[in-house]
C-alpha cells in the first residue's frame, strides 16, 4: 500500500525543505560574518545526496494486508512503568503532547488530534529486531519530516533525537531511559513516519502508544516507543552516553540498516 510521496518527491523535500531552511536562513544572515558556514553547511547535505548516501533513498519493501504477521511479537518495555506515562494513559493521552524542540523556528507541543489532523502515511513493512525475529505489521502516522517543516529547522541541524517516556534499565542518573536518534536524511525519508496506529488500531500500549517511531530501513531497536520529545541538533555527543541511542550506548551499531 504506497501512499505519501515518491522518491522525487523526497529528493525535492530534501533540497526544498531542509536545503530551503537552510537556504532562507542564509537569506537573512548572508550580510552576518555566519553567512559563510551556512552556505557550506548546504553544500555538504548537497554532496552528501548526490555521493555516498544515494542508496540510502531507496524504499523498504512494503507488504499486502495478507501478509501481516497473525502476531506481532512486543519487545523491549511492554508497558512504562512511571507514574507520568501511567497518568497520561488513564487519560488516553488526551494531556499528552509531543514536544519539538532544539534547533526550530517554531518549537512546537502536538497533541495527537493534531497530528492525525496532518496527512497520514500507511505503510505495511517488515520489522527486523537483532535478536533474531522479524515481524511483518502496518503502521499509520505522519511523515516526520512533514513535522519538522512545520517547527521549520534551523541552519547547523544534522540529527533528530527521540526521547522516550520509559526506563529500560533502571538508573539513578536516568541513564537507563530509552532514546534514539536519526540523521536528517533519514528524518525526511518518505517511510519515516511517527505512527499513531497499527493494523488499523491505536497504536496498542505494548507497541508504544500514543506515537513511536518508524525508520524502515534500519533495525527494530531504532524504531523508538513512547514518544515524549523530539529534538533537532547539531550533535549527540552530549546526550547520555554519547553513540546515539539507549542501545548504541550498550554497543550497537548507530547505523542499524537492514
Ligand atoms: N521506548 C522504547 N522503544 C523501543 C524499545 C524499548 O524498549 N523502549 N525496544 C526496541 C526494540 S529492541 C525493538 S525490536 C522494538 C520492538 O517493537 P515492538 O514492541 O512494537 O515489537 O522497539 C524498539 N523501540
Ligand atoms: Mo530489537
Amino acid at each position: 500500500m504506497k501512499t505519501g510521496f515518491s522518491r522525487r518527491q523526497w529528493l525535492t523535500t530534501l533540497v526544498s525543505g531542509v536545503g530551503g531552511a537552510l537556504l532562507s536562513g542564509c537569506d537573512r544572515i548572508t550580510q552576518s560574518a555566519a553567512g559563510g558556514s551556512v552556505l557550506r553547511s548546504t553544500e555538504k547535505l548537497t554532496m552528501a545526496s548526490q555521493r555516498g548516501l544515494l542508496g540510502r533513498q531507496a524504499m523498504a519493501p512494503e507488504f499486502s494486508v495478507a501478509d501481516l504477521s497473525p502476531v506481532f511479537r512486543a519487545n523491549g518495555t511492554q508497558a512504562p512503568d512511571s507514574d507520568e506515562y501511567n497518568r497520561l494513559l488513564a487519560n488516553q493521552f488526551a494531556d499528552w503532547r509531543l514536544q519539538i524542540r532544539g534547533l526550530v523556528e517554531q518549537p512546537l507541543d502536538l497533541t495527537l488530534a493534531d497530528l492525525k489532523r496532518l496527512p497520514s502515511r500507511t505503510q505495511i513493512t517488515r520489522h527486523d529486531c537483532v535478536e533474531g525475529w522479524s515481524a511483518i505489521g502496518q503502521w499509520t502516522g505522519v511523515a516526520l519530516g512533514r513535522v519538522l517543516d512545520a517547527a521549520r529547522v534551523k541552519p547547523g541541524a544534522r540529527y533528530v533525537v527521540f526521547y522516550c517516556a520509559d526506563e529500560l534499565e533502571a538508573s539513578l542518573d536516568g541513564s537507563g531511559r530509552y532514546y534514539e536518534s536519526i540523521d536528517l536524511l533519514d528524518a525526511y525519508h518518505p517511510q519515516t513516519i511517527l505512527a499513531y496506529g497499527m493494523n488499523g488500531q491505536d497504536l496498542p500500549v505494548a507497541h508504544g502508544a500514543p506515537l513511536r517511531l518508524r525508520v524502515e530501513r534500519q533495525l527494530g531497536y531504532k524504531q523508538a516507543k513512547y514518544l515524549m520529545r523530539i529534538e533537532v541538533v547539531t550533535s549527540f555527543d552530549k546526550v547520555w552516553g554519547g553513540r546515539g541511542g539507549y542501545w548504541e550506548d550498550r554497543g550497537y551499531e548507530w547505523y542499524a540498516g537492514i
